[in-house]
Parts: C-alpha cells; structure tokens; sequence
C-alpha cells in the first residue's frame, strides 16, 4: 500500500516518522511532482498538481477538521475526503472558548486594566442568566464546547442543520440557507454571547453580518473560531463602535496571517488569537489517520469511518 504525504506549512519529517512507526508495511512518501500514484494521502492544503496527479485515492486524509480549503480545490472524481474527528481539538476548543466567555462575563480585561493602574477595584457580579451563550454548529467540537459551558450554568443554546438532543443545552435547527433560516432568528434572539463553530460552506459564508448580528442580545459579544469568512469584517467594527456589541474575541480571520494594517488588531473590544483554538496535534492525528488506512485495508466500508466528508453538504 503506497501513503503520500503532502503538507504545506508543516514541517514533514516527524509527520513521516510518525505515519512509518504506525504503518509499518505501506510505501510512504514525501509528494513531489511526478511521484508515483497512491493509495491514500494525507494532506492540508496541497497544490492542484497533487490533487490532479494523484487519481487513484482510496482516501484523501486531511490534518485538519475544515475542510473548505481542499473542498475549494478540483478533487479527482470519485476521491472520498476524510477530516480530523476530533483527535485531541474539542478539548483545547472547550478551554479556549470557555476562556473567552468567562473572560468576559467576569470582566477580567477591566480588573487588569485596573491593576495595571495600581486600583484595588470591584466590580458588581453580573448575573450568569444576563449571558447566555449561543453555539452555532453542534458537530463534534460544537457539542464538547456548549457542554463545557453548561458545566459553568451559563444557559446553553445551540444551533444546527439537523436537529440534536444535548444534556443541559437548549437546541435550535434548520439548514443557514437561501430558502431561510428556520430556527435561527429565535436562536439569535435567545442568545447574548455567540460562538461561530460552523463548517465555512456557501450556505454559512457571511453568516455574522449586520442583520443577524443585530438580533443577539443587547451587550451581544461574538467568538469566532470557526472561519475568518462566516463574519463580514466591516459589520463587526460597525457594531462594536456604535456599541450595540460590547466585544468580541476573533482567531480566525479572512486572510491569515491577518494583515499588520486591518483594524482588527488594534481594536479596543476585539482580542485576537493566530488561529490557534485548536491545533491539529500530530500524535493524535497520525493514530487516528492510521487507524482508518488499516480499517479501510481490512474491508471497512468508507462510509463507517468517521469524519467521512459529504461532498454535497460541504464539511
Ligand atoms: P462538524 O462537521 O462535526 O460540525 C459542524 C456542525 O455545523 C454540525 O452540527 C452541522 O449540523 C452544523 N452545520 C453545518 N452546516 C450548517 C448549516 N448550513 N446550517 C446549520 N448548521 C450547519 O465540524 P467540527 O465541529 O469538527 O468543526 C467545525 C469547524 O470548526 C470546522 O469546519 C473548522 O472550520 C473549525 N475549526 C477551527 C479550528 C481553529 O483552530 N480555529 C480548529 C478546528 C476546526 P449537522 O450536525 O446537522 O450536520
Ligand atoms: C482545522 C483548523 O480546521 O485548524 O482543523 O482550523
């Protein structure tokens, strides 16, 4: 069985020492133009020349759980994508957004500022109910994250195409398309602090915008870990700098690395982060991905794997 391994950004050997400890009798091999046909690959953002030499995929591995990047790309016919299930990023998902609504909720960036100052200073405790928390995209770092935060009593609501049961997490649907959004105005409207953990899909492009920012909760506060393209920038700053949105914490963006001059840096409500909510662990990746190589070699039908990517859905 030959493995190709194509990732840019990524430095490859422990990757490749990594994949050959766990699969010790495939063929592995660092892609270069022109190399032989493969078996399966494992890849994040490989150049079309990959993509249209290698025709003979069994599996199109991707190190990461978005997919809209490869998706945008033109995949050999018939190629199955498989995504990252998880492998070690709900957990990190969990901290950081629950980071950011405590954050917050307990005003920590004012008591800092006040102690900077040299102000033993209190605040007046604000009540947990004023905050509920909203997560759009209740698939498998949606739901680790909205439980997080139910263990902290924030009320919970979610929102996603299908509908879901979740302990301690009030749950909304319907699909973001043009034929309208179903349950999604009454989510907005439930909701005060909004947590983007949508796949990035034409149907979910431009999600946060004015019109529906505008439906949050008074004092309204957006976290973006998703993609940088669910949130049309200018509609953010517009918000924030009239004061209907008190804040917002950002670590994806529609350019990364972002820009030095966008406005987003040096905002005074935005915090950004360098798209770093979760990264893609390699241990917990190459195990996961060989994992399903040696399922799909014994006879595992594609479709019982987990992360198996429906190309009409789009994630
Ligand atoms: P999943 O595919 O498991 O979950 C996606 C969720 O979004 C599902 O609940 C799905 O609904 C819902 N959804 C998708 N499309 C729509 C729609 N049109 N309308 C309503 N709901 C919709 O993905 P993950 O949880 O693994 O990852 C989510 C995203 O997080 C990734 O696509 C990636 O962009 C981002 N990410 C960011 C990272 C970072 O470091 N910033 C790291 C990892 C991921 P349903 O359940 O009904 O299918
Ligand atoms: C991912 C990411 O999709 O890191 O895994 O953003």
């Amino acid at each position: 069985m030959r493995l190709s391994f194509c990732c840019t950004d990524t430095t490859p050997e422990p990757w490749l020492q990594g994949l050959r400890a766990a699969l010790p009798d495939a063929t592995l091999e660092l892609w270069q133009p022109g190399a032989a046909v493969a078996d399966y690959a494992v890849v994040w953002a490989p150049p079309q020349q990959f993509l249209d030499e290698q025709t003979g995929l069994k599996a199109l591995f991707n190190i990461g759980a978005g997919v809209d990047a490869l998706l945008r790309l033109r995949l050999p016919p018939q190629t199955r994508v498989v995504r990252l299930d998880d492998a070690g990023m709900s957990v990190q998902m969990a901290e950081y957004v629950c980071h950011a609504v405590i954050r917050h909720f307990r005003e920590f960036d004012g008591y800092q500022a006040d102690v900077a100052l040299g102000k033993w200073s209190y605040r007046k405790p604000r009540r947990r109910q004023d905050f509920p928390v909203g997560v759009m995209g209740l698939g498998v770092l949606g739901q680790r994250v909205s439980r997080a935060l139910a263990q902290f009593d924030f009320p919970v609501t979610g929102w996603s195409r299908s509908a879901k049961s979740i302990a301690g997490v009030q749950c909304f649907s319907g699909n973001a398309s043009s034929n309208g959004f179903n349950g999604f105005n009454d989510f907005l409207a439930a909701t005060r602090i909004l947590v983007c953990l949508l796949p990035l899909t034409p149907d979910t492009e431009n999600i946060m915008r004015r019109d529906t920012l505008a439906r949050l909760q008074p004092g309204g506060y957006v976290i973006n870990v998703a993609r940088g393209s669910h949130l049309v920038d200018e509609d953010l700053i517009s918000l924030l700098d009239s004061g209907q949105l008190a804040g917002a914490t950002l670590d994806v963006f529609r350019t990364e690395p972002l820009p030095a001059a966008h406005p987003f840096w040096l905002h005074p409500k935005i915090t950004v982060t360098p798209h770093t909510s979760a990264r893609t662990l390699r241990d917990e990746s190459i195990a996961q991905i060989a994992g399903k190589i040696k399922a799909l070699e014994n006879g595992a039908p594609i479709a019982s794997l987990a992360g198996v990517v429906d190309p009409k859905k789009g994630y």
